[in-house]
């Protein structure tokens, strides 16, 4: 059997970074992938993810502060291109607890920002109707991330460290102990640590090690509207990424991202899905989200074709409080787990793999881990599974 340093179980974003971050401090680590790579079966595909500091909770915020600057030195270790800066325009009731949390996180950390009014809120940002009651706030440094480019970006860093990427390599069984058995559906490995980064399928794998966590996986539909006129809400034309916190027509968030992939085509998604089996995803077709969408198209943003033009499909891995799972496994500790990125876990990639890899060599973690862990699922026993 092929002996490693350690193993990463997932080549989506978080597995590909904790990869590249072992690499870097020279452990000899196998990367695998169950499905052939480049795929869109997970959650790290796509052209674009939004990259933003403004969330409620300042530990994201602060994680965010050197996370641009990794995705920073990516783009100069290689000379690809990762990252433009569009601004996040955050919208949202004034008074209502979430909008506050954001605008008070963005003011305390002292991240630019601009405060529209209502007044010159069309001046800055025409084409968009400001609900009444609603607040605006924009996150100057926030932008797109090229997504797709980032992850092929980053395998390649790794396998240049001498890194081993295996796709099509389905993980069969986990045998915990010092060296940990991996078995796949082409042969055995052994490594003194794993690290399990599997998306919507963490629980399949944790299964082998006997833990269950409580993590739900939901279908999001992915789509993009046409603009009755081209470019009006174009990167070039400097239109901003936004966020609305809640709305007339849901509670969770409605992301927008300025056309940018697809010419003509605005990419705004609902946070929020159906439950679904991550191999059965096609089976689910539930489109209530598409339902609140068109609603909310309609209302806020007159300059598009309120019936999504192109639609696709990705999933989230959800946890009951929407923070990650970023912890060793509790009864095997050189099993460390990444998992629950709740829909938000992508422009994390590079601080969580420095995390993981941390975690992995059994080194103190950079950041303090406390909302991540495993035991405040137990502290709740409703949240347990
Ligand atoms: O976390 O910014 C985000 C995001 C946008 C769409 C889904 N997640």
């Amino acid at each position: 059997k092929e002996e490693y340093d350690c193993i990463v179980i997932g080549a989506g974003v978080q597995g590909s970074f904790t990869a590249y971050q072992l690499a870097k401090n020279n452990k000899k680590t196998l990367l695998l992938e169950q499905f052939v790579l480049p795929h869109t079966r997970g959650s790290s595909h796509g052209q674009t993810r939004i990259i933003r500091k403004a969330y409620e909770q300042d530990f994201y915020t602060h994680m965010m502060e050197e996370c641009y600057q990794l995705w920073a030195q990516l783009e100069r270790e290689t000379g690809v291109k990762l990252y433009r800066q569009t601004g996040l325009l955050v919208m949202g009731p004034e008074k209502s607890e979430n909008y506050q949390m954001f605008k008070n996180t963005l003011q305390k950390n002292k991240v630019p920002t601009v405060v529209l009014s209502r007044d010159n809120f069309s001046q800055h940002i025409p084409h968009v109707t400001l609900a009444e009651g609603d607040g605006a706030v924009v996150d100057i440094t926030a932008g797109v991330l090229y997504a797709d480019r980032a992850l092929r970006t980053v395998q390649g860093q790794f396998q240049k460290l001498g890194g081993v990427i295996r796709d099509k390599e389905k993980v069969t069984d986990i045998k915990p102990g010092p060296t940990v058995k991996v078995s796949t559906s082409a042969g055995v490995y052994g490594a003194k640590s794993v690290v399990i980064t599997a998306g919507p399928w963490a629980n399949r794998l944790l299964a082998h090690t006997g833990l269950q966590l409580p993590l739900e996986v939901v279908k999001i539909n992915v789509c993009y509207w046409k603009e009755k006129v081209p470019d009006t809400y174009n990167v070039k034309k400097r239109f901003p990424c936004f966020l609305l916190t809640e709305g007339e027509e849901a509670n969770e968030h409605i992301y927008g991202l300025p056309s940018n992939e697809y010419p003509g085509l605005v990419k705004i998604c609902y946070h929020m899905g159906s439950v679904t089996d991550p191999d059965q995803r096609d089976k689910q077709t539930d489109r209530s989200d598409i339902d609140i969408l068109q609603r909310y198209v309609a209302r806020c943003l007159p300059k598009l074709d309120p019936e999504p033009a192109v639609v696709e499909t990705c999933m989230y891995t959800l946890t009951p409080d929407r923070h990650f799972v970023l912890d060793c496994h509790p009864a095997h500790r050189n099993i460390v787990i990444g998992a629950g990125f709740s829909g938000h876990g992508f422009k994390f990639g590079p601080i969580i793999g420095k995390l993981l890899c941390e975690l992995s060599l059994g080194e103190v973690p950079s950041y303090d881990l406390s909302p991540f862990r495993i035991r405040r699922f137990q502290a709740n026993p409703k949240s347990a599974l």
